[in-house]
């Protein structure tokens, strides 16, 4: 006998729950005073107690929604919702917790808060779902502390391995693994758990969109295509610190003016318009002595290169090393060269971005294709399950900076998307397994 299908109609008969705005405002209120900044920022670096308080303050909150709660040994927050059938592959959405220093209150934080909203909004509406729903917290997204990038999600998709616990340090010298356990995390467990197809069926993320395309188009909603990749690597400059006063100008081996001519070097290189949609920037500069009376004798240089297409962004990297040696050479100043992290560009699954673009097409709202310049957990993640973003506009483009922010109307369209494409995802897997 066909079992009548156990899941929401199409969006025409079902009911369309109005995201609770005063809610969501609330909660961002609150995620923006772990870490707040003089001017309006946040700084909730990776692997650091802010981080794991913000991730304890979403716990809460995922179980005032009902969900069942668990913190894997890298530190990511997992909250469950069981589905009619168990055992069947979950559909999960997400973001990060964690900011760059100064950073935004939205960055992370919006597909997070989305995500529970939906949550709240499926419990409210007392609607069950056939596949379990995982709601996902991921670790130390931002690579601003470590250099790389995305380590929580990388740690469950087999992307991060041991060395990079030694290797990967930050500022002052602390390795990633060494942060990990001093916030409670167990980096030895790595390789023990990884994500596949046989746990998550898809994986969605809302996330601000960083840039100002959205905005000058007038558009509520972007569809993410591709994710850019990213180089970034270690420009080690050593000249020799000399008395500012008593040594010639021609007898100088200045590495800070040698710097100066790399990073001018690097900004070229990028504006190259042969290279469409490459981007370099050097964020990073660390100068020794660092004192006014001396000349500098060492820089040291942290360089991001990305692009979407992985050949150009690994070509503009190697010319980085290229000119650094370049220039080096000519001011007899040793340059050294290291690998910070290297990840590929991402391009995601046109089937479910096809779904969520019928999910807008059937809300009514406007929404547009585009890639994405910044990088993300659903550009991990999708090595090994299917993912989505959904995009909503930032203001006037600000984005890693207390200036960030997005409107509620905007953040409440982005609920709506996400809440509808779970539900039709978990419609049309259901029949594609026969249980519809
Ligand atoms: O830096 C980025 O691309 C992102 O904000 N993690
Ligand atoms: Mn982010
Ligand atoms: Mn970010």
């Amino acid at each position: 006998m066909l079992r009548e299908p156990s899941v929401a109609a199409p969006i025409g008969e079902q009911a369309r729950p109005t995201p609770n705005l005063g809610r969501l405002q609330a909660d961002l209120q609150q995620f923006a005073e772990l870490g707040a900044t003089a001017d309006s920022g946040v700084s909730r670096l990776a692997y650091t107690p802010l981080e794991r308080e913000a991730h304890q303050l979403i716990a809460r909150r995922m179980r005032d929604a009902g969900l069942e709660v668990r913190v894997d040994p890298f530190g990511n927050t997992i909250g469950v919702r069981p589905g009619r059938r168990a055992g069947t592959a979950a559909i999960a959405s997400g973001s990060h917790l964690d900011s760059v220093p100064n950073g935004g209150r939205f960055d992370g934080t919006v597909g997070v808060l989305s995500a529970l909203e939906v949550m709240r909004l499926l419990r409210e509406q007392g609607l069950e779902t056939e596949h379990p729903l995982w709601l996902v917290v991921f670790a130390a997204e931002e690579g601003a502390r470590f250099g790389a990038p995305c380590l929580g999600s990388k740690a469950v998709t087999g992307l991060l391995t041991s060395d990079d616990l030694t290797r990967l340090r930050d500022a002052q010298g602390i390795a990633l693994g060494e942060a990990m356990r001093g916030v409670g995390c167990q980096p030895e467990t790595l390789g023990r758990e990884r994500w596949s197809a046989r746990d998550l069926a898809a994986f969605l993320e809302v996330h601000i969109e960083q840039a100002r395309v959205l905005e000058t188009e007038g558009r509520p909603i972007g569809l993410v295509d591709g994710i850019a990749g990213n180089t970034r690597v270690r420009l080690i400059v050593s000249g020799r610190a000399d008395h500012s006063g008593a040594t010639p100008m021609h007898l100088r081996r200045d590495a800070l003016a040698a710097a100066a001519e790399i990073i001018l070097g690097v900004e070229a290189l990028a504006r190259d318009p042969r290279r469409r949609s490459t981007v370099a920037t050097v964020g990073r500069i660390e100068i020794e002595p660092n004192n006014l009376t001396t000349v500098p004798g060492r820089a040291v240089l942290s360089v991001d290169v990305r692009d979407i297409d992985s050949d150009r962004q690994r070509v503009t990297a190697r010319e980085v090393a290229q000119l650094a040696y370049r220039v080096g050479e000519r001011r007899a100043a040793q340059v050294l060269v290291e690998l910070i992290t290297d990840s590929s560009p991402a391009v995601l699954p046109i089937w479910l971005r096809q779904h969520v673009a019928e999910v807008c097409t059937e809300l009514g709202i406007d929404f547009r294709v585009m890639n994405s310049g910044a990088g993300h957990d659903a550009a991990v993640v999708a090595r090994v399950v299917p993912a989505a973003m959904v995009f909503i506009p930032s203001r006037d483009g600000a984005s890693h900076s207390p200036q960030e922010s997005s409107s509620l109307a905007d953040i409440g369209r982005g609920v709506e998307v996400l809440y509808h494409a779970v539900l039709r995802l978990d419609r049309v897997l259901a029949e594609l397994e026969g249980l519809g």
